[in-house]
């Protein structure tokens, strides 16, 4: 597993050693090449479905409903190299120790890839399992426009990853993501293990604020209509609409780009990005009339014209209890520190929550860094999360959802 997530790790490696692999780009297909090599070499039946999305499975006795695990490998623009690739790689591990020991299990095991994660070239993110689970029609998502032009189906079809297989056409007996917490939280308590019992909802908007351009030297201040200044308002009230709102709630203004972006021109347009996020959703609406209102006020106040597209809209998800108390009850079996918690980050498992019974093994990112390079967390934690999804695996097999 450490060895294979290392040569992913080489594919759209950046210059400070980060990762680079930004969905359905060379880079990410070359990286999903190289993990479908490892899922053929395990002697595993690989599929690969209308929005791209990859399964491998290893037979077991009652095929159709497979106890399914994986993730994405596609990333942020500088992320790490634990971001999805750990749940792909370490589910894969899993079916190769099965297929190894030469066990039948009673379900089919599969590990997948889900097309573009991440969401920052296409929105909305979790976007192959969101089609996968039925979320959005095949025909919606082959027509979303990346933002450098191109369409998902233009992609898909150019990089050869547009599959026969339809979407969602196995419903999974449970699916279960092992990933990286990619917050604080484990190491704040010292656990080794985290039993996720849900992901937080999910709000992004896309704004774009149109005054005018002018001459930096020449206009005065109160005749201006600088699209930036206004931006940099609503930057400013983002981080107070967290404090209105109260603990639990985030928010993020990831993109901000002015035009003409020169030193001596009041800006005339600037588009940003609002990243809302809250476990509780009638928080997360508030935070989202909050936004709202302040948008208006800041364009009277500027008198600048306002644009807003909602990108992503995805409410808080509960996972399976009973699932996250086996992940739990292993851990202590094993005397491992475990803890209860939601999930900060989106994740396919959101998605596939949608049609059967879900959960995630979480462990711990260092100093809780996460989409950066210096994403790490230690060889023995990422070994007991994979001991941990292997024997909830085992477990689950026994039918215990039934
Ligand atoms: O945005 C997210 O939380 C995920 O990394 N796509
Ligand atoms: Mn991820
Ligand atoms: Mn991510």
């Amino acid at each position: 597993m450490h060895e294979r997530i290392a040569s992913l790790a080489h594919i759209g490696k950046t210059s400070d050693g980060g990762s680079r692999r930004i969905a359905l780009t060379d880079d990410d297909i070359a990286g999903r090449n190289l993990v479908i090599s490892w899922m053929k070499d395990t002697g595993l039946d690989v599929q690969v479905d209308q929005i791209g999305n990859v399964f491998a499975t290893l037979k077991g006795e009652v095929e159709g409903s497979p106890i399914m695990m994986g993730s994405h490998i596609d990333t942020v623009g500088n992320g790490g190299h634990l971001d999805g690739s750990y749940g792909v790689i370490g589910g894969l591990e899993i079916l190769a120790a099965y297929k190894e020991s030469g066990k039948i299990n009673k379900h089919d095991l599969c590990v997948a890839i889900f097309t573009n994660e991440e969401g920052v070239r296409f929105q909305p993110d979790m976007l192959g399992s969101l089609v996968y689970a039925g979320g959005m029609s095949l025909d919606d998502a082959h027509n979303i426009i990346s933002t450098d032009g191109k369409t998902i189906y233009d992609e898909l079809t150019r990089t050869g990853t547009l599959g026969s297989m339809v979407c969602g056409s196995i419903t999974p007996y449970a699916f279960i993501e092992l990933h990286i917490e990619q917050g604080p939280v484990l190491e704040s308590k010292n656990s080794q293990i985290g039993a996720v019992e849900g992901v937080q909802g999910i709000s992004w908007t896309g704004v774009t604020f149109k005054g005018q351009s002018n001459h930096a030297g020449t206009t005065p201040m109160n005749l201006r209509k600088d699209a930036a200044y206004a931006a940099s308002q609503l930057s400013v009230a983002v981080r107070e609409i967290t404090k209105i709102i109260g603990s639990g709630q985030v928010g993020t203004v990831g993109v901000i780009s002015p035009k003409p972006n020169l030193i001596n021109v009041v800006p005339g347009e600037v588009y940003m990005t609002v990243d809302l996020r809250n476990i509780d959703e009638k928080k997360l609406k508030k935070a989202e009339d909050l936004l709202k209102q302040k948008i208006k006020h800041i364009c009277l106040a500027e008198k600048v014209n306002v644009e807003t597209e909602q990108l992503v809209r995805f409410k808080p998800v509960n996972f399976d209890k009973r699932i996250s108390n086996i992940i739990a009850n292993i851990s202590d079996e094993k005397g491992l520190q475990c803890t209860r918690l939601n999930s900060g980050a989106g994740h396919d498992a959101q998605m596939m929550a949608r049609i059967c019974p879900t959960s995630m093994v979480f462990v711990p990112s260092k100093d809780g860094i996460s989409h950066n390079p210096r994403e790490y967390t230690s060889k023995e934690h990422l070994n007991y999360g994979l001991q941990i999804l292997y024997e909830t695996i085992n477990r689950i097999d026994l039918n215990l959802l039934d």
